[in-house]
C-alpha cells in the first residue's frame, strides 16, 4: 500500500480535479503489476495496473489507495475489470467520498465474491486525497498559504519593501508549487505593492494556474503586470456584487480579465464564497501568496490546509511593518493555530516550515 500511495502522488498536478490514485497487484509477496492515474481523463490506476500485469492477476491481491469506482464516467467501472480479471482480494486504503461511488465499489466487489479489506494506511491516503476530498465534500479548494518573512515575522518593511526577503532556493520551491496548482491568489494590496506576475517560471509546467485577485474595492490598477499579461493565464478578480457592476469592472473585462461578484460580508468579499466560486471554476489546489489581510482572514476562518513559510535570517523591526497575521490574534497558546504536522527544511540560509493544518 505504501508503494501504491507513493505512485498515486506522481499524478500530482496532472490529474486534478480527479483524484490521485495508485495501485499495486501482488501475489505471495511478488509484484505482478502496478500503475497510477497519470493524467485527467486517462485510465484509472486499477486498469493501468491490470494491463501491466506480468502474468495473470487471477487470485492475486490488489492494493489500491482509493476505493475502485462502480460508475460509468469517462471510463467504464473499474470493479467490472477487477471482477473480469478474477482478482482474489482487494485491499483499499480509503473509501471514495464521491457520491457516485461512496461504498458502491466495495459492495459490488463483495457481491462478486471478492474479499475486500478497507482502511490499510488510511491516514496516508487521506493526506494525498485531501484536496480531492475538500472539493467533493466541502465545495472549496485545498488552500496552501505561502509567504516569506524575516526572523521577527515581518512580510515587508514599514514602506512596503519586500524584495527580496527569501533567497533563490525558496523561489525555486515556490515556482514548482505554482507549476502544479490550479490557481494562485493574492489580495489587491499585494498587486498594488508588488505588481506580481503570478506565473511559474524556470520550472517544468504541470498545468497553467489561473490567477485570482481578491479585491473587495476593485483597486487593481488598470495598468499592472497581471492585466497586461492577461493573454498568458486566465485572470479572475473576485470582488463584491456591487463592484462587479461598475464601469471599472467593464473596463477590466474589455481587457480580458474576468470580474466575478461574490457574496459580501461587512463590505468585504465573503472569503468562503470566494473559495466556493473558485471551486466552481474547477480549482482543486489553491496557492495563496499573501498579503497579510487575506492570510489573516484565512487563518481566522481556519481555511488553511497547508503552509509554506520561509524565514530569512534578517530582522526588519518596526511596529508599522506588516506581519503575516494581524487582527486580535489568539488569547492563549492553547488556542493558537498549530500545525498538525511539520517538515522543517533548509533552503540556503532560509528555513522552510512546511506545515499541515487540520481544518
Ligand atoms: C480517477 N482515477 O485512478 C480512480 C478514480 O472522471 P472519471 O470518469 O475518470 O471518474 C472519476 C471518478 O472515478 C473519481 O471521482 C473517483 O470517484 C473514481 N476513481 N478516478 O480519476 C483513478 N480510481
Ligand atoms: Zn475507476
Amino acid at each position: 500500500m505504501a508503494r501504491a500511495i507513493a505512485l498515486a502522488r506522481r499524478g500530482e498536478g496532472r490529474v486534478e480535479p480527479n483524484p490521485m490514485v495508485g495501485c499495486v497487484i501482488a501475489r505471495s509477496g511478488r509484484v505482478l503489476g502496478e500503475g497510477f492515474h497519470r493524467r485527467f481523463g486517462g485510465p484509472h490506476a486499477e486498469v493501468v495496473a491490470l494491463d501491466r500485469c506480468d502474468g495473470s492477476p487471477r487470485g492475486a491481491t490488489m492494493y489500491v489507495s482509493l476505493e475502485p469506482c462502480a460508475h460509468f464516467g469517462k471510463t467504464p467501472p473499474c470493479i467490472d475489470s477487477l471482477i473480469a480479471a478474477r482478482v482474489g482480494r482487494v485491499v483499499v486504503a480509503m473509501l471514495d467520498p464521491n457520491p457516485l461511488v461512496r461504498g458502491r465499489g466495495v459492495k459490488g466487489l463483495r457481491k462478486a465474491g471478492i474479499t475486500v479489506q478497507t482502511g490499510l494506511m488510511r491516514p496516508d491516503a487521506e493526506r494525498v486525497l485531501a484536496p480531492y476530498r475538500n472539493r467533493i465534500v466541502s465545495n472549496r479548494p485545498y488552500v496552501i498559504a505561502k509567504w516569506a518573512q524575516s526572523l521577527d515575522g515581518k512580510l515587508a518593511t514599514r514602506s512596503g519593501d519586500s524584495q527580496w526577503i527569501s533567497g533563490p532556493g525558496a523561489r525555486r520551491i515556490v515556482h514548482r508549487l505554482r507549476a502544479r496548482v490550479d490557481a494562485i491568489m493574492v489580495g489587491s494590496g499585494t498587486v498594488l505593492a508588488d505588481d506580481p506576475l503570478l506565473t511559474a517560471r524556470d520550472v517544468p509546467l504541470r498545468r497553467r494556474a489561473l490567477r485570482a485577485v481578491l479585491d473587495s474595492r476593485l483597486r487593481v490598477p488598470n495598468k499592472c503586470q497581471i492585466v497586461d499579461t492577461v493573454g498568458d493565464a486566465r485572470t479572475v478578480i473576485l470582488t463584491t456584487g456591487k463592484q462587479a457592476k461598475s464601469a471599472k469592472a467593464d473596463f477590466l473585462r474589455r481587457r480580458g480579465v474576468e470580474v466575478v461578484g461574490c457574496r459580501e460580508r461587512r463590505t468585504q468579499v465573503d472569503l468562503p464564497d470566494a473559495l466556493a466560486t473558485l471551486a466552481g471554476l474547477g480549482v482543486t489546489n489553491l496557492l495563496v501568496e499573501g498579503g497579510a489581510t487575506i492570510l489573516t482572514s484565512l487563518f481566522e476562518l481556519r481555511l488553511v490546509d497547508e503552509g509554506y513559510v520561509f524565514t530569512a535570517p534578517m530582522f526588519i523591526g518596526g511596529s508599522d511593518a506588516p506581519s503575516a497575521l494581524r487582527g486580535k490574534g489568539s488569547a492563549t497558546i492553547a488556542s493558537a493555530t498549530t500545525a498538525s504536522s511539520v517538515r522543517v527544511r533548509r533552503c540556503g540560509d532560509d528555513v522552510l516550515h512546511h506545515m499541515r493544518f487540520d481544518s
